[in-house]
């Protein structure tokens, strides 16, 4: 067992509503990176999960006529059920209303008590149960009515006036300024580093992190007139899943700290601020980077029940599968920005990148080798300097793209593999092995053994992003399961000459425009 190890995480998700597109899109971010890091040999531990305590839980609970535990299991199962469907390889999916993870809460909670940070007093101020959050006065803006205030998100906030537990994030102001300034890749994107940076500057209050007017969470150890603020909770999640003081199996020094927590930007407050100073207060060590994804409007709207245009990962499903799916939502925008999702993109994207860039490439050559090689692995009769270029750009790619990865470059890493694709495509058009069948039929062999060479390279490196189609590529170049990870894309693993190869096959359907809007 190799001692690499990667520990990522994808937000827990509220059960107050459906999984949507952008559910499907934070993890299958993760799930790219998660399987990448899995073939370049590294002991993974990939969580997600779902959160489902507080009150906007328990409103939508009574809204629907049952109980909030009854309501948890229905939806959370819908979270569950979509993850088979896109492949996601998460190790662990979590609920914070299970046994393990209110232990580990209430272990925490009793740490930063010991810590000396936690206290006893009234919170008078806004909260906006959409987004469970305290907003500051200066952060509103006038709403409907003189009881409602609108919060910089456009949730509505109302005042509240309650007994409640604070956490001394005052005290954390400066401890996490230099936490940013010594590392600049704690937070990402830049901008997120920025907005947080400059929210921690102007100066942190305590936080409330108890209420007590409804009894949905976890029981402040002690005093279970009060249940714990959700966010607290709901942050615990990434500790709780390695089995910190819960009595579980603890993988706390194998993957403690995270390496990313991957967020949607809306959230990076709670876990750049708040996460970080409740681990310090707690003695245990912060998470190496937080990185916020983007948010996705779909055609030009933002995404909503009331309008209607609420993407389903059944209708992704549906019109683009799930690699077709994985691979739209993470090559439109550069990962970290928003973006606006629109079939005509994303059709556009597997047709030209799928179909006509790695299918067409793979289709072109395989059936080339059937025809003019007797359907073997052909024989490399000498490489020439074209040859080696492109050789030397497919093996170059695992340490190239696990820079992006790590820096969370998702989309850098899939134009570098296409760059590889669409080179290896300019190639066969430059290299013309249909004139070279009666020319020179070595030289032929050799170019559709240079071929084949790249597209196993280009293929095991797709696996992470087109799991199904990428392994349906490898199969028909007959490469064993165990000769698929990144330490087989070089010269020294390269194709058997005179393997025999299946009659090949098309991988990645073109896609018609109007097929996909009629779905
Ligand atoms: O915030 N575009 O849960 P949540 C991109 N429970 N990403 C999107 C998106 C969109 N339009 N919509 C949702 C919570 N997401 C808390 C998290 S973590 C300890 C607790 C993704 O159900 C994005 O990752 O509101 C966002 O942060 C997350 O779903 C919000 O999920």
């Amino acid at each position: 067992m190799t001692d690499k190890n990667y520990y990522i995480t994808t937000p827990i998700y509220y059960v107050n509503g459906d999984p949507h597109l952008g559910h499907v899109y934070s993890t299958t971010a993760a799930d790219v990176c998660a399987r990448f890091k899995r073939l370049a040999g590294y002991n993974v531990h990939f969580l997600t999960g779902t959160d489902e305590h507080g009150q906007k839980v328990a409103q939508s609970a009574e809204k629907a006529g049952v109980s909030p535990l009854a309501f948890c299991d229905e939806v959370s199962q819908k979270f569950r059920d979509v993850l088979e469907p896109f492949q996601i390889s998460n190790d662990d999916f979590i609920r914070t209303t299970e046994e393990r993870h209110k232990k580990t809460c209430q272990a925490l909670w009793q740490k930063l008590e010991a810590s000396g940070d936690i206290y006893l007093d009234k919170y008078a101020g806004w909260y906006a149960v959409r987004d469970e959050a305290y907003y500051g006065d200066d952060e509103l803006t006038d709403g409907p009515d003189a009881d409602t205030k609108i919060a910089p998100s456009g949730a509505e906030c109302k005042w509240v006036e309650e007994e409640s537990y604070f956490f001394h994030l005052s005290k954390y102001g400066d401890k996490l300024l230099d936490l940013y300034k010594n590392n600049p890749e704690f937070i990402g994107p830049k901008s997120s580093y920025k907005e947080i940076s400059a929210f921690v500057e102007s100066g942190l209050n305590d936080l409330s992190i108890s209420r007590t007017t409804f009894d949905w969470g976890v029981p402040v150890p002690g005093n279970d007139k009060h249940v714990m603020y959700v966010w607290i909770d709901a942050l615990t999640n990434y500790i709780s899943a390695l089995g910190h003081e819960n009595g579980e199996n603890n993988m706390m020094d194998q993957y403690w700290p995270a390496n990313v927590h991957l967020v949607g930007k809306e959230i990076t407050r709670f876990h750049a601020i708040y996460w970080p100073a409740f681990l310090m207060s707690a003695n245990l060590p912060v998470p190496q980077k937080i990185y916020a994804n983007g948010w996705w409007v779909v055609e030009g709207e933002k995404m909503s029940k009331s309008l209607g245009n609420v993407i389903t990962p059944e209708t992704l499903l549906e019109r683009y599968g799930s690699d077709g799916s994985r691979y739209a939502l993470l090559r439109e925008m550069p990962f970290g920005n928003d973006g606006n999702f629109s079939h005509e993109n994303a059709v556009g994207r597997i047709n030209g990148d799928l179909a006509n860039g790695l299918g067409n490439l793979a289709q072109r050559s395989l059936s080339m080798i059937a025809k003019n090689a007797e359907g073997k692995v052909p024989a490399n009769n000498g490489l020439s300097d074209d040859d080696n270029i492109l050789l030397d750009l497919a093996y170059a790619l695992p340490s190239q793209t696990e820079t992006h990865i790590d820096a969370m470059h998702i989309h850098k890493y899939l134009e570098a593999v296409w760059h590889v694709v669409g080179e290896a495509n300019a190639y066969i058009d430059a290299q013309a092995p249909w004139k070279l069948k009666k020319e020179d039929p070595d030289r032929m062999k050799t170019v559709l053994y240079v071929l084949a060479e790249v597209i196993r390279c280009c293929a095991i490196m797709a696996q992470p992003i087109i799991p199904t189609g990428a392994n349906k590529v490898l199969d028909q170049l007959v490469i064993a399961g165990d000769a698929r990870t990144f330490a087989n894309v070089n010269a020294d693993s390269t194709l058997t000459s005179g393997t025999e190869l299946p009659v090949p096959q098309g991988v990645f359907p073109r896609l018609e425009l109007d097929t996909a809007e009629a779905a």
